[in-house]
């Protein structure tokens, strides 16, 4: 059974990874009406990975007996600067994610929830690679700078990853 604490902090979590998805689908549409098809795709397929870490604890407090509590998303922006304004900004928001992970973690700790503290281990590792991969991405658009040419480039190496992605899931 879980306590009321960490019911509460997960069931808040819950709202931000859905709020991660929103975010990440309004980005993608950004992307839809600049035409950069892989950019576009490359962020609807995270809201889809967002959407399933909520699901993932949504899953986990049922199977402790607890009682999942959904409350109202957030407006996420709906518009950015540039391709690089909108990573600069995905890797702020990763990065504040991290944070609230590693409280949910300090949070089982003190409450010595172990099962809790296991299945988090999972999201401290997820955060590694999420930050990781869009890094680099952030990185390459910094190099890119106004070249266009080099945009869509990138834009079509997006598309070809995803495309690999979902063909050997
Ligand atoms: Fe759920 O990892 Fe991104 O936000």
């Amino acid at each position: 059974m879980l306590n009321k604490k960490i019911q509460d902090a997960l069931n808040k979590q819950i709202n931000y990874e859905l709020y991660s998805a929103y975010l990440y689908l309004s980005m993608s549409a950004y992307f839809e009406d600049l035409n950069l098809a892989g950019f576009a795709n490359w962020m609807r397929d995270h809201f889809q990975e967002e959407t399933m870490h909520a699901m993932k604890i949504f899953d986990y407090i049922n199977q402790r007996g607890g009682h999942v509590e959904l409350s109202e998303i957030a407006k996420p922006d709906h518009t950015w600067k540039s391709a690089q304004d909108v990573f600069t900004n995905t890797l702020k928001h990763e990065q504040f994610i991290t944070s609230l992970i590693n409280g949910l973690v300090n949070l089982a700790r003190e409450e010595k929830d172990h099962a809790t503290e296991s299945f988090l281990q999972w999201y401290v590792n997820e955060q590694v690679e999420e930050e990781a991969t869009v890094n680099d991405i952030l990185q390459q658009l910094k190099l890119i700078k106004d070249n266009t040419g080099a945009l869509l480039m990138l834009d079509k190496e997006l598309k070809t990853t995803i495309n690999a992605q979902t063909t050997t899931q």
